[in-house]
């Protein structure tokens, strides 16, 4: 195993962006699942790693990093040579506004611990999750939608090269189709997502290829 070392959970999207980060940057790492489902992640060995008993944690230069936007950020500062970031301060600012939009705005409601207290208050805990995730989702991704409606917009997100927030882009349509989220009025988004899944970096960090086997 390398010395960079990924502490994730592969159906966890802020994972999923820092895995395409380090595909993207060509950084090879080993990866160990903390388990969301059996509550590895509130245990002391990986609150060691993220006080906040959330995945990702990426070990790497002699540190322990957690927050998955600081974390691509800090590979974007000390392995330039991605257009993860704009040079431009403005395009730095739209880049990181769509990342915000999904990471900050939509990826929290439908957190694990979040949706888990949902259904602890409804009668069908099930129906509630789903339309939980359909409401939250789909309208964010509308809202999305509509930033892209800009200019800078052009085969990616910004632009004509993947940039962070086609990184938060795609784990997030990936959650929309699994839990059906109607993404009808949505196609540059989709379009978008698409493209980039596509590229060689995107496959690699595909949930099922993080799967613990
Ligand atoms: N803002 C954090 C969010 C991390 C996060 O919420 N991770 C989720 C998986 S995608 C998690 O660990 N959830 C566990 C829980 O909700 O209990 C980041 O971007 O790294």
């Amino acid at each position: 195993m390398t010395d960079t070392v990924l502490f994730d959970y592969w159906r966890s999207s802020a994972s999923y962006r820092v895995r395409i980060a380090l595909n993207m940057l060509a950084i090879p790492y080993g990866s160990v699942s903390v388990d969301l489902l059996s509550g590895e992640h509130k245990q002391a060995e990986h609150l060691d790693r993220n006080p906040q008993g959330l995945v990702p944690a990426l070990q790497i230069d002699g540190h322990m990093l957690t927050q998955s936007l600081a974390i691509v950020e800090y590979l974007a500062e000390t392995r330039p040579g991605t257009a993860l970031l704009p040079a431009d301060p403005l395009g730095r600012q739209r880049v990181r506004a769509l990342s915000y939009a999904i990471a900050m705005d939509i990826h929290p409601t439908c957190n694990l611990g979040v949706v888990f207290h949902v259904m602890q208050q409804a009668n069908d805990p099930e129906a509630a999750r789903s339309a939980w995730m359909r409401k939250f989702i789909g309208e964010g991704l509308q809202a999305f939608e509509r930033l892209l409606d800009n200019p800078a917009t052009g085969g990616f997100c910004h632009g004509n090269t993947p940039s962070m927030a086609d990184l938060c882009l795609v784990p997030q349509i990936y959650n929309a189709r699994r839990w059906n989220v109607d993404l009808t009025s949505c196609p540059r988004t989709v379009a978008i997502a698409d493209r980039c899944a596509a590229l060689p970096a995107f496959v690699a960090a595909h949930p099922d290829r993080a799967a613990p086997q």
